[in-house]
């Protein structure tokens, strides 16, 4: 986790990377989460980065990075330094479901994510026909396929909000727990110096 250089600050800033098929709702996410008025989004052409406060001291900084067929050869390097990794469904997209589980499968075996924990949002619960965070859980196989890292599966709405605090409240636990045993580590080292 990068921690800031000024030693007054106790404010740690987390990198969260948002990944997911396009279309998924990645940009809406971020957006409604920085709590931006009245936005459209486009495709995203590269990326879009935000600084979100979270609760006092934890501040994340979110890359949204385009989930286009094109743009996915990339998602691996935005890897390197990430502490959180969220990765987006569209719990409605049949079609695309199989697409992005393969997808979201191959990420997980990144050397720069290897044990980072995982938020995976399923987005678009306001649709007829959605699956449920359950049936996502099984369709991504989360317990095999996430068993060696801790993670979290959040059925939310991107364009009413609704879900999208717990999810985020979970990824702020997760850099707490983190931080939590680094200082372990760091005061075991110090004692056994
Ligand atoms: N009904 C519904 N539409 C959504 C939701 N989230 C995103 N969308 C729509 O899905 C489309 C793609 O969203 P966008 O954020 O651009 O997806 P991205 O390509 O993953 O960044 C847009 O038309 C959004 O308004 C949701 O939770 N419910
Ligand atoms: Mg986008």
């Amino acid at each position: 986790m990068g921690v800031c250089n000024c030693k007054f600050s106790k404010v740690k800033h987390a990198r969260v990377l948002l990944l997911g098929l396009d279309f998924s709702g990645k940009s809406t996410i971020l957006y409604k989460l920085k709590q931006a008025k009245d936005f459209t989004t486009l495709p995203t052409i590269g990326f879009n980065v935000e600084m979100i406060k979270m609760e006092k001291n934890i501040h994340l900084t979110v890359w949204d990075v385009g989930g286009q067929l094109h743009m996915r050869s990339f998602w691996d390097q935005y890897c390197e330094n990430t502490d959180v990794l969220v990765y987006v469904v569209d719990s409605t997209d049949q079609r695309h479901l199989e697409d992005s589980r393969r997808e979201f499968k191959l990420l997980l075996k990144n050397e720069h994510i290897r044990c980072v924990p995982v938020l995976l949002l399923a987005n678009k619960q306001d649709l007829p026909g959605a699956c449920t965070a359950e049936d996502i859980t099984r369709k991504f196989k989360m317990k095999k396929n996430c068993g060696d890292r801790d993670w979290y599966v959040q059925p939310c709405c991107a364009i009413s909000g609704d879900g999208l605090a717990e999810g985020f409240c979970k990824v702020t636990e997760f850099i707490k727990s983190y931080r939590k045993s680094a200082e372990a580590t760091l005061a075991f080292f110090r004692q056994n110096q």
